[in-house]
Parts: C-alpha cells; sequence; structure tokens
C-alpha cells in the first residue's frame, strides 16, 4: 500500500479532529485508537469492495465459514501488518508522540469464542484472506462475549464482558442485508396450482431479525480483503407491536446477547439451539440469495458455494438448505439433497461423549416444526437405504433420531461430503472408534487436516524481537512462506545466532516479568526456566498432573532448601467453565499452592508460580514469546490436536508431551532430541479402559514420593483448600484417576529433570529452541487452508496470489 510517514500523520491528524474536535495529543487512548482503527478501516475500504465486486464479475466459487465462535485478537495491529504499513505507521505515531503498542492495547479483544475451535475459526480467516482464497465467516455477534475471569480469594469469578462498551471501529452493520429467521408456528400442506406438487404453508411462526455486522479479514500484502459477518437479533422492523411487553423484546435479544462459556460440554438448552439455527439459517438465506442473483442453474450451486461447518454447532444449515430449496425454491428431494451434500463439509473438533451435541426430539419439534420434519426424513430415508446394505444394527447406530434424541455429529455426517479430524491421531481414532461405523459406510468422506497457526499474528505481531533476528539471520522469505523459515536449521552450531536467540529470549521473558510486577505484585527473575501450560481448565489437559511435579519440587526444597534444582517459574493461564465444580476446584489449589510457595522464604525463590486473571489472545501474545517449556500434557488421544503447542514451537519453547494430538506431528518434525516425550500411548490408554486393570490407588500405597504429595492435598500443608484438596486427592486415589496422573507421573518426573539438564546447558537448550522454530513452518494455517481448498473445497487460489 502506497502510503508514507508525512501522509500518514496528516491524514491522522485530520481524521482525530473530524471525530472529537479537537487535536488528538489531548485525547484519551481510546480516542487514539479509535481515530486509528477508523483511518485504517478507511484505507482497505476499496479493496474490500474490490474484491467483493471481483468475486461476483468471476462468479467464483466461494467457501463460508459457519462457525459458533470466533477468537481474532486485537485487530489493529493485524491489519497494519498485513496491509503493509506497520511500520510505517510506528514511525509516524512516534514522531507525533504517541506509542502504537500502547495505542494498540486500547482495543477491546473480542473474546467471542470459548478456546482452541474459536482460536482456529480465526487463524483460518487470516489464512483464506492470506493465501488469496474467496471465503467468509459466518457466525453471532455476541453483545457478550465469553466472561472476564477474576480471582478472589484464589477463586474463579466471572463477571460479564461488554466487548462493546467503546465504539467498535471494524465492524459495519448492513442493514439492506438483514433477513427473517421463523421459529415455531404451524406446518401443513396444500396442493396449489393443481400441478399435483405439495406446498408447505408455515404459519404463524415467530420471526426474529438477523442484521449482518460484517468485518473486513484482510489478506497479508495481496490486496484482498474477505469478509466475516456476524448476526445479531433484532425485531423486524414494522413488527414491533407483536413485541409489545419488554419481555418479549427481551426474548428476541437474548438469542445473541451472549457465547456459553463451555468448551467441553454442550448445553442442552432451548437458547443454545436457538442461536445455531438463528445463524445458520441467517447464513444460508444470505447464502442463497448470492446464489440467485448468479441466474445459474440449481445443479452448480455446488459449483459455485463450499459451507463448511465448524464442529456441529452449525449442523442446522444442512435442514435449513433443504428446507430452502424445497420449500422455497421448489425443488425435488432428490435435487436438494444432492445439491446439500455436495455442499456441505464438517470438521469434528472432539471425540469427548459429553461435548456431542444431543437435542431432544420434542424441543426441535416445537422450536423448529418444519426443520424437524426434514430430518425425520433425512434419518427415514438413511435407515431406509443402508438397512439393506449393512443390516439393522449397524444402521441403528448410525440413526440421527433415537430415543428421543436428535445426534447432530450423525446429521452433519450424513448431510455433508467430507469429514475432517483436526490432527493424524485425531482422525485415525475417529476412523478406528469414535465415528467407526460411520467409516464403514462412507470411508471416502474421512481426511485429515492437521491444524495450524498463523505466523503473522503469533511470530510477526507477538514476537518483534524474533521477528527481527529472523530477518537479519535468514531474510524475510519466511514471512510469505513459512516453510522457508527451515533455512534457520544452518545456523544451529551457529554460536553467534544461538545467543541473539537467547538475547531475543530474555528480552521477552522480561516484558512479561514487567506485565507480572505491574499487575501481580510477583517478582519473577527472567533468567529462571518459564514453564507455560495456557489452555481452558480441564480433567484431560491435566494441570493438576503439573501440579504434582510442582509439589515435587517444593517437597525437595522443603527437605534441603540448597538442593541442586533449575530456578523456575510455572506460568498458568486458563479459565474454567462457570459450572465446572471440578475445574474450578483446581484453579483454586493452583492459587493456594503459589501463595504458600510464592510467600515461602525457604524456598528463595527456585519456584514461583504465576497464574494470570484473564487468559485470552491478547495475553496468549504476552507470554508465548516468553516460553521456555510448553506443557502439553494431555492424557493420550483426548486432545485432539491443540494449537498452543505449534505457537509456543513457533517461539522457541520446548514441548513437554505426550504423544497425543498434534504433538505427535511436532515430534516427527523436530525430532526426538528437541522434544521431551513422556507417558502412556494412545493405545495404551485405550487398552486400559479396555480391560479395566488399572488401580491408582495401588499407584499410591508403592510410590512413596507420590503418596507424600498426594498427602499434601490432604493434611493441611495448603492453606485454604479443605474441601478442594478432599476432593481432587479422592479423585486421584479413591475414584480411580480417570486421567491417569499417577500412571504418568513417573516418567513426566524425568522428563521434566532432564528439561532442568538441557536447561542448564545454554548452547544446547538454544539449539533446541532454534530446532523448534525451523521446523514450525509446516503448522503454518497457510498449509492448513490450502488443503482444505484442494481436497475439500474445491477452490482454488485467485490468480496473482503466490499461492496459485
Ligand atoms: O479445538 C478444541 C480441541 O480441544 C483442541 O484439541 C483443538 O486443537 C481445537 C481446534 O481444533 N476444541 C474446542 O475448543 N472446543 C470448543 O471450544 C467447544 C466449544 C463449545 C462446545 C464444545 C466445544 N459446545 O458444545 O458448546
Amino acid at each position: 500500500m502506497a502510503f508514507d510517514v508525512q501522509e500518514f500523520k496528516k491524514e491522522y491528524q485530520k481524521k482525530f479532529e473530524e471525530l472529537f474536535a479537537y487535536g488528538y495529543e489531548a485525547g484519551s487512548k481510546t480516542e487514539q485508537y479509535i481515530a486509528l482503527g477508523d483511518l485504517v478501516r478507511g484505507l482497505y475500504s476499496e479493496d474490500w469492495i474490490q474484491t467483493i465486486t471481483e468475486y461476483n464479475k468471476k462468479k467464483e466459487k466461494q467457501v463460508y465459514y459457519f462457525s459458533m465462535e470466533f477468537l481474532p485478537g486485537r485487530m489493529l495491529k493485524s491489519n497494519l501488518l498485513n496491509m503493509g504499513i506497520l511500520d510505517c505507521v510506528k514511525q509516524g505515531m512516534e514522531d507525533m508522540g504517541l506509542d502504537l503498542d500502547e495505542v494498540a492495547r486500547a482495543e477491546v479483544d473480542p473474546a467471542l469464542g470459548n478456546g482452541g475451535l474459536g482460536r482456529l475459526a480465526s487463524c483460518f480467516m487470516d489464512s483464506i484472506a492470506s493465501t488469496g482464497l474467496a471465503g467468509n465467516g459466518n457466525g453471532i455477534r455476541y453483545r457478550y462475549g465469553l466472561f472476564k475471569q477474576k480471582f478472589i480469594n484464589g477463586y474463579q469469578i466471572e463477571l460479564p464482558e461488554n466487548w462493546l462498551r467503546n465504539r467498535n471501529v471494524w465492524e459495519v452493520r448492513k442493514e439492506n442485508k438483514a433477513v427473517i429467521v421463523r421459529f415455531g408456528g404451524d406446518v401443513s400442506f396444500t396442493q396449489e396450482d393443481g400441478d399435483g406438487r405439495l406446498r408447505v404453508r408455515h404459519e404463524n411462526t415467530r420471526d426474529i431479525l438477523a442484521v449482518p455486522y460484517d468485518t473486513a479479514q484482510v489478506g497479508y500484502n495481496n490486496g484482498i480483503v474477505n469478509n466475516l459477518r456476524l448476526w445479531s437479533a433484532e425485531i423486524p422492523y414494522g413488527d414491533e407491536a407483536r413485541f409489545s411487553t419488554e419481555e418479549q423484546r427481551e426474548e428476541v435479544k437474548r438469542i445473541t446477547e451472549v457465547l456459553y462459556p463451555d468448551d467441553s460440554n454442550y448445553e442442552g438448552r432451548l437458547l443454545r439451539v436457538q442461536q445455531e439455527y438463528f445463524f445458520s439459517s441467517a447464513g444460508i438465506q444470505s447464502i442463497v440469495r448470492y446464489f440467485k442473483r448468479l441466474n445459474l442453474d440449481w445443479s452448480l450451486f455446488p459449483d459455485k458455494i463450499a459451507i463448511h461447518i465448524n464442529d456441529t454447532h452449525p449442523t442446522l444449515a444442512i435442514p435449513e438448505l433443504m428446507r430452502i430449496l424445497l420449500d422455497e425454491e421448489g425443488l425435488t428431494w432428490d435435487q436438494a439433497w444432492e445439491i446439500t451434500k455436495k455442499t456441505v463439509s464438517y470438521t469434528n473438533h472432539t471425540i469427548l461423549q459429553e461435548a456431542m451435541e444431543r437435542w431432544p426430539e420434542t424441543m426441535i419439534s416445537d422450536l423448529l416444526p418444519r426443520i424437524y420434519q426434514i430430518i425425520q426424513e433425512i434419518n427415514r430415508r438413511h435407515i431406509d437405504k443402508k438397512t439393506p446394505l449393512y443390516g439393522e444394527e449397524l444402521s441403528q447406530r448410525t440413526a440421527i433420531i433415537a430415543n428421543g434424541q436428535i445426534k447432530m455429529a450423525n446429521l452433519a455426517i450424513i448431510g455433508s461430503h467430507s469429514v475432517n479430524g483436526v490432527a493424524r491421531l485425531h482422525t485415525d481414532i475417529l476412523m478406528a472408534d469414535t465415528l467407526h461405523d460411520f467409516y464403514v459406510m462412507y470411508p471416502q468422506k474421512f481426511n485429515n487436516k492437521t491444524n495450524g497457526i498463523t505466523q503473522r499474528r503469533w511470530v510477526q505481531i507477538a514476537n518483534e524481537n524474533l521477528t527481527a533476528m529472523l530477518d537479519e539471520t535468514i531474510g524475510t522469505e519466511w514471512k510469505s512462506d513459512p516453510e522457508e523459515i527451515k533455512i534457520l536449521k544452518a545456523h544451529r552450531d551457529n554460536k553467534m545466532v544461538l545467543d541473539k536467540l537467547e538475547q531475543v529470549k530474555l528480552a521477552n521473558k522480561k516484558r512479561f516479568a514487567a506485565y507480572v510486577e505491574q499487575e501481580m505484585g510477583i517478582e519473577i527473575d527472567p533468567t529462571a526456566l518459564f514453564d507455560v501450560q495456557i489452555k481452558r481448565l480441564h480433567a484431560y489437559k491435566r494441570q493438576l498432573l503439573n501440579v504434582l511435579h510442582i509439589l515435587d519440587r517444593y517437597l525437595q526444597l522443603k527437605d534441603n532448601p540448597n538442593a541442586n534444582l533449575q530456578k523456575r517459574v510455572f506460568i498458568f493461564g486458563a479459565k474454567a467453565a462457570p459450572s465446572y465444580y471440578y475445574a474450578k476446584q483446581i484453579i483454586k489449589l493452583i492459587n493456594s499452592i503459589a501463595y504458600l510457595i510464592n510467600n515461602d522464604p525457604s524456598i528463595k525463590d527456585k519456584i514461583k508460580i504465576v497464574f494470570v486473571e484473564n487468559y485470552g489472545v491478547s495475553l496468549a501474545e504476552l507470554i508465548i514469546p516468553a516460553a521456555d517449556i510448553s506443557e502439553q500434557i494431555s492424557l493420550a488421544g483426548k486432545e485432539a490436536s491443540g494449537t498452543s503447542n505449534m505457537k509456543l514451537m513457533s517461539n522457541g519453547a520446548i514441548t513437554m508431551a505426550t504423544l497425543d494430538g498434534a504433538n505427535v506431528e511436532i515430534r516427527d518434525n523436530v525430532g526426538d532430541d528437541n522434544i521431551f516425550i513422556f507417558g502412556l500411548k494412545s493405545d495404551e490408554v485405550q487398552e486400559y479402559y479396555r480391560n479395566g486393570v488399572y488401580n491408582s490407588r495401588d499407584v499410591y500405597d508403592k510410590n512413596p514420593r507420590l503418596k507424600r504429595i498426594l498427602n499434601l492435598l490432604i493434611d493441611g500443608t495448603i492453606p485454604g483448600v479443605e474441601t478442594e484438596g478432599r476432593d481432587i486427592f479422592d479423585s486421584l486415589v479413591m475414584y480411580n484417576d480417570e486421567y491417569f496422573l499417577l500412571k504418568d507421573f513417573d516418567g513426566y518426573l524425568q522428563a521434566q529433570y532432564e528439561a532442568d539438564v538441557a536447561f542448564s546447558d545454554r548452547d544446547r537448550w538454544n539449539r533446541m529452541a532454534l530446532m523448534n522454530i525451523a521446523s514450525s513452518g509446516p503448522f503454518s494455517s497457510d498449509y492448513t487452508i490450502l488443503r482444505y481448498a484442494d481436497e475439500i473445497w474445491k477452490i482454488k487460489p485467485q490468480s496473482g496470489s503466490k499461492f496459485n
């Protein structure tokens, strides 16, 4: 983008005065940020229009990524970077006496997602635009994002996250693109027009207006600006009389009021299914409206449109597309079904049974009577067709409706042409186990797409020090083609490069230490080993195993204050679902241990524990560049992929890992010398579950070191955790330790003490860090997205894109 510093300064001052009617010097940080954001939006608006016009003119096939969650992080610097004007703007701001980073921090981080699934959606949006693919996002404009987490007396407290309190400069309300979404009502059939065709009459519905808010997704240095469309629920214009009471108006607003804060347990509530249908229907309606403008035969729909559903939350898009094609466009069932299947594809993100969405039949039949009929018909035809081929039993196991419930994964698989897992191991488990019945029926639908991350945000923006060092050492090719970072391997024995890398890491650790000192009043030593576990709090992710290791160190130092142990800072960031009692108990436990150890003078700062409040994308950008160890210690088979593992690796942290999710592929890429692997393998876990011979009580009795640690939970050593300590102890010792922490404990300790040894050899450690960075290229979401485009969506990067 042609733009110089002088011009920028002039434009910025003008914009600020236009908005606030005084000079920028007197403005608040928020005002300074809003002026800059507004200016930036103006700068890409022409490309935004141009991109859409081009797609329309060329009748380009487009993908629509349907996701209940997006976690984009702050957008200012990301947009500046992708527009190629980050350095220019930084300089201009500095000239005007402003600090871009400080101004950027005034942006509220939109937390419209829970964790991995939502963040993946945002990495994908960035990669779709940056590889030059015609793609759009479709989701919900929640009024309140994921709750704001506070710790009070060590307990998690949830506060509402009003992310729209200031103006959102990036979104554009598109009132003219609003659609009506209908709930409830009566369905009847009539024979009209004498053509013998049944017409569906759907009357007395409750109509909600879906208003889209569009946000630009700026591609990296390629002039492409795609669209993310988020829907907001409103009362239809002219319909105010039907919503005369406050209660009725509240009911409408409630639909897009708040994000469900659970990343592992689906909520079988009416409001949740309303949300799901609301944005699925609105998205499908706007796609159909677009397609009709192209004036093509319906059979060409799948040649112009790909619809991807991010987990099962948008699955109602399938019967909704069927409904429109059948009832509104008059296609036959077979025509509509062919089109729907060819258009839709589905990603599975979990094998946890409690996360599998199932809706009571009556809930769907009351709320969405026509959709319910269509699901019934899909199910009936499925069973009729598959029973003669696969027999009664297998067919019934794959039924969409059973025992009064509607199984969304079954509908998603049957109604789509592609089902993918998010890491090799995860996809293998889906095919061999979780979705095996479907794999037998539809082997050709199954495929793997290992997750990825965008190094633009996670290295270029989050880690400017590393970026500068890489540019200096290997040139800038890696920025547009992440695989090129492998050139760095040539420097593995270059002492100067290794030292520089150490300096980069140290600078990042100092930056994080300053934050911790400022926000939490805890002093940490930037030369200590920073051991990081950042992810949602869940039993399967085993933050508790990390805790057991910390307690082991604690006991060693209590026994011998001069024990030769590597100084470590244990850093946690995690939100627990508000209704997840056990996860909240673990938070309280960690905070209590932190209090105990951080304030014990005999530990002499050999251990510090930092549990940051309100972990999210912005904090991740601060913590990840400062990490030495990346904790990826889920029970093998449970973590579908993980993506923080990739972000941390790209920033030179060494992974402490079980062979779970994408850790397996990370190990394949970095090699055994540059990762710490321990613990049960996935098939061993399976075997234990099957034959049931695991006895955690036995491990407790026979392992004195572990026994001593576990007893700390119940002997009063840790103040303030009488209930939590007892419950957690019981879960591990008395209720047979569902996630095999005790079984994996010895292996974990051994790997941790190996890490100590490695860390004390500075050259060795820096070389390991270098090898991790140099091997991280394949985990770019650019490649992941190109594989989706090529193998699932059948779309090609725009001509002119370097990926074309
Ligand atoms: O998706 C995560 C997986 O746990 C992680 O391994 C993977 O890397 C990531 C991206 O593929 N899953 C996840 O984040 N799931 C959710 O956030 C989620 C949210 C809501 C619901 C279920 C799961 N829900 O049922 O409401």
